[in-house]
């Protein structure tokens, strides 16, 4: 008897010695487990709803990123999605950048003290309508790669970017079971769209990926958007604009159903209108959405910001997403930013049902769908009522009561009794811009000047066939005097 005891003692000195020493390492932040079920993303053993939208550090001076993550925050989101730019943090292979615009850490860092989680997308291809995709210039030289496909060269170099950038999350103990915000993780991205190109190369490649990242260990679950067939344990997730239709499901009934890019606008090109989608809209799919399984939901963009320099890919304005939530300003957009806080309010009141409740789905008509949340032997209880029909508005009989529903609407029953949000009745209030002009522009002009056009003996580069501008200039302009003899 006395022998075991000592032991189990001995041992809960150990437990307790080592327990204090990784507390003291981290400070005062705490480990988080993070795994997920069928369900939802699982945060130290709790369920979780998760409200999320995409800002770009790179995207604005680092003076506004408390503002605009204390405004999202506000808006009811508890994560903040973000990709990692490659070729602005090794614009020249080996030498590399994590200052001002480019400080990652204290971007992940600042989230963290606002309480809220991080989703981070290391890529490294992440469109982004990013200039190269994120890649840098240097990799288009490397010797007979082949960007995201079954490479040698290319997997070389990308498993040694992800895992540089990984390290360092884990150096500065920025993944959640460290103590830091980072929940979640992305490798690859949107995939599907040129998989089939690929062919055998394409399907090795995704495989290899999966198996890259996972190796990597990060300790937070990693996942792939527009990728059905993302091998476990990574979760495919939906990229759209109504996930909630035309989302196939996950491909493992132990995987969540997440939903990583919901456009809240489209991106403009020069020469576009202004690309609107109304707050109605966004909030019918996001509530469409959770009553059918899903349990989180990324804005892209929550705010744009600003395409500085030659950031950009091609066509696209400098002002990103001026029509999200928060403009380009980081002004909130109203009715879009302040609807979709009530909405994210209606659906955390109906935490508990959507989380640990049972679905149930009652097709009244054509156009009117029941979907109820609800666990057994208690009151617990959520109600979605759906109209489809956009044009007529519609009535509906639910448990006794009538419920009006205008067109193309959800209303959300958090109790099963009182309606506290519909998608199409906005509360919220409205804003309008107005620009005038600033003292600083007033005296501003036009200015011309002359550049001097190079002879051809001149030109400093010479050669007897046309070369191709991206790899002559190597990506630092767009420009180049360019003359034949
Ligand atoms: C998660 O659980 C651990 C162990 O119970 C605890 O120390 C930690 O504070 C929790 N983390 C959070 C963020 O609540
Ligand atoms: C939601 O989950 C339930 C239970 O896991 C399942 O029966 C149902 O088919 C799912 N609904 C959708 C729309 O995927
Ligand atoms: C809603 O309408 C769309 C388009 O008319 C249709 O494809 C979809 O099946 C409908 N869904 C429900 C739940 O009525
Ligand atoms: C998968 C999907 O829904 N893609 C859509 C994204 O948005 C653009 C523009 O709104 C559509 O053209 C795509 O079909």
């Amino acid at each position: 008897m006395e022998l075991p005891l000592r032991v189990f003692f001995f041992a809960f000195l150990c437990l307790l010695v080592s327990y204090s020493a990784v507390v003291q390492a981290q400070g005062k932040n705490s480990k988080t487990v993070v795994t997920y079920d069928g369900r939802s993303l699982i945060v130290n053993g709790t369920r979780k709803l998760l409200f999320s939208g995409s800002i770009h550090y790179p995207r604005m001076p680092p003076e506004m990123w408390p503002d605009i993550i204390k405004k999202a925050k506000m808006g009811g989101l508890n994560v903040i999605q973000t990709y990692v730019f490659w070729n602005i943090h090794e614009p020249i292979q080996g030498q590399f950048n994590f200052e001002g615009n480019n400080d990652l850490v204290k971007f992940i860092r600042l989230i963290g003290q606002n309480d809220m989680y991080v989703t981070l997308r290391v890529g490294p291809f992440i469109e982004a309508e990013w200039n190269h995709g994120g890649f840098p210039y240097w990799l288009r030289e490397v010797p007979n790669i082949i960007f995201r496909a079954d490479n040698e060269p290319f997997k070389y170099y990308m498993k040694k970017y992800v895992k540089m950038i990984i390290d360092l999350m884990k150096k500065e103990n920025l993944f959640a079971p460290q103590g830091g915000p980072i929940i979640m993780a992305q490798i690859e991205n949107e995939y599907n769209n040129v998989q089939l190109a690929y062919r055998e190369l394409g399907v090795q490649y995704i495989q290899w990926a999966a198996n890259m990242a996972v190796g990597l260990k990060t300790g937070v679950p990693w996942i792939m958007c527009k990728q059905k067939d993302a091998p476990d344990p990574v979760i495919n997730t939906c990229n759209g604009r109504h996930c909630g239709d035309t989302f196939t499901g996950p491909n493992s009934p132990d995987k969540p159903s997440l939903w990583t890019e919901n456009w809240t606008a489209q991106y403009r090109v020069f020469g576009d209108p202004p690309s609107q989608r109304a707050a109605e809209d966004i909030a019918y799919a996001v509530a469409r959405f959770f009553s059918k399984n899903g349990t989180l939901t990324n804005y892209y963009m929550y705010y744009g910001g600003t395409n500085y320099g030659r950031s950009t890919s091609s066509f696209v304005t400098t002002r990103y997403y001026d029509e999200a939530p928060l403009d380009e300003y980081g002004l909130t957009r109203d009715p879009k930013w302040g609807h979709l806080k009530d909405l994210h309010r209606a659906l955390r009141l109906s935490k508990k049902a959507l989380l640990w409740g049972t679905p149930a789905v009652q097709r009244v008509s054509n156009d009117l769908e029941i979907i109820t949340y609800e666990r057994p032997g208690s009151s617990i209880c959520t109600a979605f009522l759906n109209n489809n029909d956009s044009k007529s508005a519609a009535t509906i009989n639910f448990r006794g009561m009538n419920f009006y529903l205008p067109p193309k609407s959800i209303s959300i029953l958090p109790d099963c009794k009182t309606v506290v949000f519909n998608t199409q009745t906005i509360v919220a209030q409205h804003s309008a811009r107005n620009f005038h002009p600033s003292k600083k522009a007033k005296n501003l002009k036009w200015e011309m000047f002359q550049e001097s056009i190079p002879t051809f003996n001149d030109l400093p580069v010479k050669n007897k066939m046309p070369m191709e501008l991206y790899s002559f200039t190597k990506d630092t302009t767009d420009y180049a005097w360019y003359s034949t003899r």
